[in-house]
Order: C-alpha cells, then structure tokens, then sequence
C-alpha cells in the first residue's frame, strides 16, 4: 500500500488517523510537496488527476482519492474499530458533520483556491487569509449549533465511540488555528477535539508530527 502524502495536508491527516486506528501501516509514503506545485506534475497527474492529495494505492494497484471515499474503504476493509455508527439515522448525522468539514469548508482554503484568489484576482495575503478565517468561523458556527445542544453528541460528535465525524473535526481544528479562529468560542468543538487528541493514534497523525513538518506551524 502507498500514500501519496505532504505533513501539512488536512484531507491526508484525516486518512492518516484512520490508518493509525485500525492499525494499517503503508508499505510506502511518497511526499507529494504541495509548496512546490508537485501534485500538478504529470507523475502525480496520472495517479490523481484532481491534483490533490491524498491518493492511497492498494496493494493490488487499486488507486483511491478523495479523503472521505478513502475513510469509508478503510473502514469497510478493516472493520474495527469501526468509524460509522450501526443506526442509519446516526450515520446520516456522522456523515452530515463530516461533509460539513470536508465538502463545505476545507475545499474553500486548499492551495489552489487560495492561489487563484491571490494570482487572478489580485488578493493579498491578509485578504486570502480573511477569506479562510471568514468560511471557517462560519462552519464552526454551524458545527457547534449542529453539535451544542444534541442529545446524540457524547464524548464524541456521536455518542461515545469515534466517528469520521471526529476525524473531520481534527483535521478542521488544524484549520481553524491556522487562520487564527478562536475554537473557545465553540466549546463543543473544542472539547471532541481534545478529546480526540488523547488518543495516541490521532495525535500521532497530527500534521506537525509528520516527516517535513516545522516545530511549528
Ligand atoms: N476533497 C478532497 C480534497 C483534497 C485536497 O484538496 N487536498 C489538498 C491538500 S489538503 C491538495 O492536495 N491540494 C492541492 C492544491 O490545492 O493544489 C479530499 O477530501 O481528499
């Protein structure tokens, strides 16, 4: 198994935590460095022509892309522990929160968007970065709402066992301090976050901890 990978890649991290919680180790990681425009490349083209990471090669040759597409395969193959509740209405809600993250918000500050901003539009740095904080508060907002006052939230975003939901929400965190977002606003978020955190198989997936990665962000 390969995982075409870069330190600081949310959707990567999200794979990364899946990987590390049901115990899966890739034969290989290729660096895929996102600074240096190598996902636009014609080697990484043909793996993914999205241009994007992550992308995950199965021992059978098999190429996945697409981070939530790669959680649910993983689960699927490898069902414990499993990262999707039983209940389809709690299913419904795990991919709901998910989607939130990775569909309605982390696609709004990839490198791509954030660089067409700057080069056609002429927007400089502060205003890129108002641009991320600006989506990012709007969809904490949302989560909190979505999260805040459910019956269904426990420890986790559903109930007490780990979802996808969650690994969403850490990869969303990284984001949210990225674009200097105050997450004490949202002390739902915060707590599933840290709560997430804890376990050693999530921290150890965090970007910073990653080949590549500075002291800190
Ligand atoms: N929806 C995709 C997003 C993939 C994506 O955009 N990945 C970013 C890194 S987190 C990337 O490779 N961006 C390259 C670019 O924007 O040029 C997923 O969840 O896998």
């Amino acid at each position: 198994m390969k995982l075409f990978t870069y330190w600081r890649s949310l959707a990567t991290y999200r794979v990364r935590i899946a990987l590390n919680l049901k115990g899966v180790t890739p034969d290989e990681l290729i660096d895929v460095n996102l600074p240096q425009g190598k996902q636009r490349e014609d080697a990484f083209r043909k793996i993914n022509p999205m241009m994007a990471i992550p992308a995950l090669i199965e021992n059978d040759g098999t190429v996945l892309f697409e981070s939530l597409a790669i959680l649910e395969y993983l689960d699927e193959t490898h069902p414990n522990p499993p990262l999707l509740p039983k209940e389809p209405k709690a299913r419904a809600r795990v991919r709901g929160i998910a989607q939130i993250v990775a569909c309605d918000t982390h696609p709004l500050i990839v490198p791509r968007v954030r660089e067409y901003l700057a080069h056609e539009y002429k927007i400089d740095e502060a205003g890129v970065n108002k641009w991320g904080h600006h989506w990012h508060e709007a969809s904490l907002k949302a989560l909190e709402t979505v999260r805040g006052g459910s019956k269904e939230t426990g420890k986790f975003a559903q109930g007490d066992q780990l979802t996808i939901a969650d690994i969403c929400l850490c990869g969303q965190a990284v984001g949210a301090a990225y674009f200097k977002c105050d997450i004490s606003a949202y002390p739902t978020f915060k707590r599933i976050v840290e709560e997430c955190n804890k376990i050693e198989a999530v921290a150890r997936a965090h970007p910073l901890k990653q080949p590549g990665a500075p002291a800190a962000a």
